[in-house]
C-alpha cells in the first residue's frame, strides 16, 4: 500500500441511523475488541459505557476498508479517548491487554455463562455471582429458587446458547404462519430481527404479527399461543403486555392502543427432521410422539448432540402482535439492530424533537402524533434518508 492509501481519513456522519452498515465488516478484530468491553459495561449494568463502546464499534463497522493506522480515525465520530486507545493497542500490538483481562477475569466468564440461561439478566446474575456461584453446576447445588423463565432457560441452556440458522428461522416461519392463518385467515407475518437485516444466524427468530383491518389482530396472541401449544410446539411461553418504553418514551405511545399490543417470550420445539416441504407434517408427528423433556443435558450429559440425541432442538422464539395502525412503526422497531433503534430515538429526540417508538412517532412542538404506515414514510418525518433493513446492521 502506498503512503497516501494508509492515511487516507474516512468520513462518517454521528449517528448510526445516518449511516448505512451492512453486514460487511472490513474492521472484524477491532469491532469485536469493543464489543466485548461493551458487554462487559452492560453486565456490570454501567449502561452509558456500554452505548459508548457500542458506538465506537457501529463507527468502525461501517468504515469502507481495514484501519492499519490511528491517522486514518482523525475525525471521526463516538471515538472517545477510551476506545481509541483500545483501537490502538490492538493496532500495534494485536490485541487489547484490556480486553484479554476482560475476556480472562472469573467475575465476565461467570456472568456471562449466567446471563446465557433465558431470564437471567445482569442484576441476578450479579447477586449469584456474589453469592459464590460462577456455573451452572453451582448453581444447581445452591438451592436458588428459579422462575419459571430461568428454569426453562435451564433446562435447554446447550440448545438455547447455539445460534439459530437462517433455515431454521424459516422452518419456524412456516410453523407461525401456519398458526396464525389457522385462528385467523387473512393475518400476516413478517420476520423481524436480525434475520431482517440479513443475518445468517442469530439468538432468536423474531415475528411481528398484523391483520389488514384494524381491531381484527385483537386477542390473536392467545389464540396463536394455544393453537403452538396444542400441536406440542411450545416447550415455554409468557405473554405479557409490551410495556418496554413506557417509561423511556412517554408521548410516543398512544395509550388507547397500548393495550393490543402484546408479546409472547417463548421458546419453540423444533424437529431436527430437515427435509423440506415435508418438514412440518413430520415436525408435527415427531412432536406428537414425543413429548417434551424437562432435563437439561448440559447439567446432566454435557450436550444435546444431535447424534444419538434428541430428535428435536428448542430455539428462543419472540412474537408481537400490531395493529394495523402502527405496523410500521412496530417494524421499524423491531428489526433493529439494537444500537440502530437507539440511534433512531436518539435522532429524533435531539434533532428533530420528536419522540419515536415501536407504536408511533410524536411531535413535541406541534403535540401530535404523526401518522405512518411505511417505514419510508417514518424515515421522511425524521428527515432521514431510507436505510434498509440490510444496512440497519450497526
Ligand atoms: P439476534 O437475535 O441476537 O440475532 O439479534 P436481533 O437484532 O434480532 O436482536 P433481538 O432479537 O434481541 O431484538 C430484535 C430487535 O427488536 C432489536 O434489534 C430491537 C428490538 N427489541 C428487542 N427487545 C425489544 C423490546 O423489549 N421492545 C421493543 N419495542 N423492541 C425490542
Ligand atoms: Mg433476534
Amino acid at each position: 500500500q502506498t503512503d497516501e492509501a494508509e492515511t487516507e481519513t474516512f468520513s462518517v456522519p454521528s449517528y448510526a441511523c445516518q449511516r448505512r452498515t451492512t453486514l460487511e465488516n472490513h474492521n472484524t478484530v477491532l469491532t469485536d475488541a469493543l464489543s466485548l468491553l461493551a458487554e462487559n459495561a452492560e453486565l456490570s449494568e454501567e449502561e452509558g459505557r456500554g452505548v459508548a463502546f457500542r458506538r465506537a464499534a457501529a463507527v468502525l463497522k461501517c468504515l469502507p476498508k481495514v484501519v492499519m493506522d490511528m491517522t486514518q480515525l482523525r475525525g471521526l465520530p463516538c471515538l472517545g479517548e477510551h476506545s481509541l486507545s483500545v483501537i490502538k493497542d490492538v493496532l500495534e500490538n494485536g490485541a487489547s491487554s484490556e480486553v484479554e483481562a476482560t475476556k480472562n477475569s472469573e467475575r465476565y466468564k461467570a456472568l456471562k455463562i449466567l446471563t446465557g440461561i433465558f431470564g437471567v439478566g445482569a442484576k441476578t446474575a450479579d447477586r449469584w455471582f456474589r453469592d459464590g456461584i460462577q456455573t451452572l453446576h453451582q448453581l444447581r447445588d445452591s438451592g436458588q429458587t428459579l422462575n419459571r423463565a430461568q428454569q426453562a432457560g435451564l433446562d435447554h441452556y446447550d440448545d438455547i446458547n447455539q445460534s439459530v440458522t437462517k433455515a431454521e428461522a424459516d422452518i419456524i416461519s412456516e410453523i407461525v404462519e401456519k398458526a396464525v392463518v389457522a385462528v385467523l385467515p387473512g393475518a400476516q407475518i413478517t420476520l423481524t430481527g436480525g434475520f431482517r437485516r440479513g443475518k445468517l444466524t442469530g439468538h432468536d427468530v423474531d415475528f411481528l404479527i398484523t391483520h389488514p383491518e384494524e381491531g381484527r389482530e385483537e386477542g390473536l396472541m392467545s389464540k396463536v399461543v394455544s393453537w403452538l401449544e396444542t400441536q406440542g410446539f411450545l416447550l415455554y411461553q409468557k405473554t405479557t403486555r409490551n410495556s418496554y418504553l413506557e417509561a423511556k418514551d412517554g408521548p410516543a405511545r398512544p395509550a388507547s392502543n397500548m393495550d393490543r399490543f402484546e408479546r409472547c417470550l417463548s421458546i419453540f420445539r423444533l424437529s431436527k427432521e430437515k427435509k423440506r416441504g415435508a418438514e412440518l407434517t413430520e415436525t408435527l408427528t415427531e412432536n406428537l410422539k414425543t413429548p417434551p423433556s424437562c432435563s437439561s443435558s448440559h447439567v446432566q450429559q454435557g450436550g444435546d448432540r444431535e447424534e444419538g440425541g434428541k430428535p428435536w432442538r428448542a430455539v428462543r422464539v419472540d412474537l408481537v402482535v400490531s395493529p394495523i395502525s402502527q405496523f410500521g412503526f412496530a417494524l421499524l422497531g423491531w428489526t433493529g439492530s439494537k444500537l440502530f433503534e437507539r440511534e433512531l430515538r436518539r435522532w429524533a429526540g435531539r434533532e428533530k424533537s420528536m419522540s419515536l417508538s415501536s407504536h408511533a412517532l410524536f411531535h413535541n412542538k406541534q403535540s401530535r402524533y404523526l401518522r405512518a404506515t411505511t417505514e419510508e414514510e417514518i424515515f421522511s418525518y425524521l428527515g432521514l434518508e431510507y436505510v434498509k433493513p440490510s444496512e440497519r446492521n450497526a
